[in-house]
């Protein structure tokens, strides 16, 4: 954390691609870095604190694509989502953009100016995967191949399954086209560079002074002495910024990190006093992006003459069930769908991603850890506190008892609100919220301690001075968890009729007010309702295991509702394996691709097809009908086909689809 200087302060968060729906795994970046800010303004200084959405780049064109939209309509769809639903989780930006804005495209093609003049830009041939059946270069996530260092399969520009590495375009070994499947073809064309291999000894300097999390820089260092390779900074591709003077579009992690720059200019005319002179910036992100921050980025400020990130705070990453997260895996927690929409509030989960564990070490997410969470330490320690304090004041006094605070409380918060503060500067967000339960302990034990129901009929004055302490210390836990549970904290100190608070006033004494009855702060949640959540993740989990349906096929009427349909999983399928099913002379057993995964399913159609013609072949599959065995074969899933006449024929897509894709 900075300390109280005055130098402007930006804090920015990785920018989401408007591509797709939020998950727990976005929140580790969003959450402590929303908890940050607010704890920030809390002692009293003024950060501003910007995101904004990622709109370029390949996969929001192939998402398109396979959407039968455009890039532009699905960006602005998704960045109006993200932006709803930070606020649906009190994640407060001062401002949130979007890189397709035109002060991103002016920005960006100033920088990329800057960097030509200062001779950090060259062209260069280089070679290309092609398509020859789409008939167009393939740049990024249009092409799947082998990594070029580990031989792991590999996306576009990086190596997500293997060692990690950024990818340059030609790096992928065995290339072949995303959209079709076809074996890519490598063409020449000219691209420019940018020279990052000429920042080495000023980016191990930079390293050093870095702050923020180790990880990030360890992390970055290793990189930097190991290997430094100059970007290529554009692409053959019709949606992103142009990059000056060619019909080529800058690569996405050049305009996504410059979003930074000109939110700040779209949140502020003195954004200069940010970018272009001494400041405070810091970066939170995911590890998985260290490299582009803490390497690509700050090259690229130096060498167009910008002020550098002071810290980049890196998050580590997250699990589910104690499995690794994936999507396709099942291993996801989805916000709407899994969180919001079954009415759970916001700030427990801000709760539980703040004070699972160190903000660089693996989180896990499991739905019995929340419930044992929320029901112990929120609902047992510090909404117990918080309740049976204001509770019984309201009930015997009807008000804060006027008169002092102890010094011995004060001190004690006054020692809570430091440990916050060296927290901070550590980023450490837990422990943000362990000194404040600790506090929440203390209390329960002080009022379990002086026997206030007792002390209330012996010695009334007593029992006042004694129940002013326990308010005190529901005031401080009001205003050190605000920024962890801004709702619901301030809903307590609205019972204390406070407004806007600082951290300082947590050891300014309550208020004598008259109290309204209180509420609860928080509702324990219910073992069922955890089970009923268990069972949603177990049975997205199985799906994509195909292990088998979770739902039973939908019976009855004739008429059925979009939702019925919608249970419904229908997929894009490619035929890999075809063969007769023995003593049978219908049954065809069928390996199909779908997705990443592959599952077998018998279909009745050798009347109609020979299984030699089948293979390669595109078809449409009910991947969630329950499994049966047909001829002791077993079979998961239902090809599509239309009858006619005793004959039936494949349903097929019109034109080539990736594998998987769905069907609506
Ligand atoms: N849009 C998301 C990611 O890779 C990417 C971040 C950009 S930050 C400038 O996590
Ligand atoms: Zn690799």
């Amino acid at each position: 954390m900075t300390s109280l200087s005055n130098k402007p302060l930006l804090i920015t968060c990785g920018l989401p691609y408007a591509n797709g729906p939020c998950h727990i795994g976005h929140l580790r970046t969003y959450i402590p870095a929303d908890i940050y800010v607010r704890c920030l303004k809390k002692l009293q200084q003024d950060p501003l604190f910007v995101c904004g959405s990622d709109t370029h780049g390949t996969p929001i064109v192939i998402n398109a694509e396979q959407q039968g939209t455009t890039p532009a309509k699905l960006a602005a769809y998704y960045h109006r989502y993200w932006e709803d639903t930070f606020k649906a989780l009190s994640v407060d930006f001062s401002h949130y953009g979007n890189t397709d804005a035109p002060t991103n495209h002016f920005r960006t093609q100033e920088i990329v100016k800057s960097l030509q003049a200062n001779g950090c830009i060259y062209p260069r041939v280089i070679r290309l995967a092609y398509c020859p059946e789409c008939d167009r270069s393939l740049p990024d996530r249009y092409v799947e191949g082998a990594c070029f260092f580990c031989g792991m399969p590999a996306r576009g520009d990086e190596c997500d399954q293997g060692c990690g590495r950024h990818l340059e375009p030609g790096e992928i070994v065995d290339p072949t086209c995303k959209t079709c499947g076809a074996s890519a073809e490598y063409r020449e064309e000219q691209h420019y560079f940018f020279k990052l291999s000429a920042f080495k000894d000023f980016l191990l300097a930079y390293l050093e002074s870095l702050g923020g999390t180790a990880n990030a820089r360890n992390y970055a260092r290793e990189w930097v002495s190991n290997e430094l390779k100059d970007w290529c900074i554009t692409r053959n591709l019709g949606w992103g910024v142009t990059f000056p003077g060619t019909d080529l579009v800058v690569y996405v992690w050049v305009d996504a990190p410059i979003g930074y720059i000109s939110f700040t200019e779209e949140a502020t005319s003195a954004w200069e006093g940010y970018w272009k002179s001494d400041s405070n910036i810091i970066h939170f992100i995911g590890t998985d992006i260290i490299y582009h921050h803490a390497i690509f980025w700050p090259a690229l400020l130096k060498g167009a003459s910008y002020t550098l990130p002071a810290a980049i705070v890196a998050s580590g990453m997250v699990k589910v069930d104690g499995k690794t997260f994936s999507k396709s895996r099942g291993y996801v927690v989805w916000v709407d769908e899994d969180y919001l929409d079954h009415g759970f509030h916001p700030d427990l989960l801000r709760f539980y991603l703040a004070s699972y564990t160190s903000h660089t070490k693996e989180l896990n997410f499991s739905w019995q850890v929340f419930g044992e969470k929320v029901n112990r330490e929120l609902v047992g320690s510090l909404g117990n506190f918080i309740y049976r304090t204001l509770h019984f004041a309201y009930k015997n006094f009807g008000r804060v008892p006027e008169g002092p605070v102890d010094a011995e409380i004060m001190e004690r918060v006054a020692d809570t609100r430091e440990k916050i503060v060296s927290a901070l500067k550590e980023y450490e967000f837990k422990k943000v919220v362990d000194a404040a339960m600790s506090l929440s302990d203390f209390g329960n034990a002080y009022f379990q301690s002086k026997e206030l129901w007792n002390l209330v009929k012996s010695d009334r004055t007593a029992c006042a001075r004694e129940l002013k302490n326990c308010i005190q210390l529901v005031k401080a836990l009001s205003v050190l968890l605000e920024p962890v549970m801004p709702s619901t904290m301030r809903g307590v100190q609205a019972q204390l009729g406070l407004t806007m608070t600082y951290f300082y006033d947590a050891t300014v004494e309550v208020e004598p007010l008259r109290l309204p009855k209180p509420a609860l702060p928080f509702a324990k949640i219910d073992e069922k309702k955890i089970g009923a959540m268990e069972a949603i993740l177990n049975e997205r989990i199985a799906r994509a295991d195909h292990k088998g349906p979770a739902k039973e096929p939908s019976t009855g009427e004739a008429i059925i509702k979009l939702d019925d349909f919608k249970k419904m999983d229908l997929r894009i399928a490619r035929i890999v394996e075809a063969e007769p099913v023995q003593k049978s002379d219908k049954l065809l057993r069928i390996t199909a691709q779908v997705g990443e995964e592959t599952r077998q399913i018998v279909a009745g159609i050798a009347k109609d097809y020979a299984p030699e013609d089948l293979i390669g072949t595109d078809v449409v599959v009910l991947i969630n009908l329950q499994p049966v065995k047909l001829m002791g074969v077993e079979s998961r899933g239902m090809l599509l086909v239309a009858e006619n006449d005793g004959q039936s024929v494949l349903i097929r897509p019109a034109r080539k689809m990736p594998s998987g894709a769905r069907i609506r």
